[in-house]
């Protein structure tokens, strides 16, 4: 008899050795509390609610992690997630979300741009856009300066799971269109956290990565 049911997802994930202990290392405010060594580092960026601490778990193949939440502006610090003695995961917090106070986004926005513009660890950008609308105007921004700094960037087009299949092509195919005109090293992959397309690709991406850099 064939097996009618197809099994769930990641119920037999394929993890790399590098993902198979992953922990929280520290949540940093401040510059001076980023980790002090050479382990090379993939952050997770993008606009608040994305779904970056989501990826993050998803990916490591735990449901804890990183912190979730319906409620945009929850990741407020800079998170570091230990993968060995090899590398780390960083979920950086949201940018564009408006109802937080001006004062404390600008601090945010501070902290984001001092890790993204000095970290010497940082290898690769994992950018991350809702595949429902891609290419905001701080997307704009943020895929222009990771061309002009030279960064590798993985675009992740997340909550694939909201569009149908001929939709999510297609707005790879046009993200992918608009990304060639600015240059840059972008990859770009529809992802999604819920029925977990596109995890064991990042999975291999990220070995891959890693492996590469150390
Ligand atoms: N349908 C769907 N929902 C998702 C997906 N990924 C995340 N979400 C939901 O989106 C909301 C935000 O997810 P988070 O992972 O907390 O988003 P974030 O980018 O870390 O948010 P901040 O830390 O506030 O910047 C949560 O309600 C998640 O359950 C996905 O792939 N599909
Ligand atoms: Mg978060």
């Amino acid at each position: 008899m064939p097996n009618a049911t197809p099994p769930k997802p990641d119920t037999e994930p394929t993890l790399p050795a590098l993902l198979r202990q992953p922990e929280f290392l520290l949540g940093a405010a401040e510059p001076e509390q980023f980790p002090k060594d050479d382990k090379v580092e993939i952050a997770f960026a993008g606009r608040s609610n994305v779904g970056k601490s989501s990826a993050i778990n998803a990916i490591a193949n735990r449901r804890k992690l990183a912190r979730t939440s319906k409620t945009p502006g929850r990741t407020q610090q800079i998170n570091f997630f230990s993968l060995g003695e090899q590398a780390r995961l960083v979920d950086l917090p949201g940018y564009g979300f408006a109802q937080v106070p001006l004062s404390v986004k600008e601090k945010w926005q501070a902290t984001i741009h001092q890790y993204l513009a000095e970290r010497t660890n940082l290898i690769v950008l994992v950018l991350l856009m809702d595949i429902r609308h891609p290419l905001s105007d701080l997307d704009r921004q943020m895929v222009q300066w990771a061309a002009d700094s030279e960064l590798s960037t993985q675009v992740l087009l997340t909550k694939a799971d909201k569009l149908k299949r001929g939709k999510t092509a297609a707005t790879v195919l046009a993200v992918e269109r608009e990304l060639s005109k600015i240059g840059g090293n972008f990859g770009v992959e529809p992802f999604s956290a819920s029925d977990y397309t596109g995890v064991r690709e990042m999975r291999a991406q990220l070995d891959a990565w890693v492996n590469s850099a150390t």
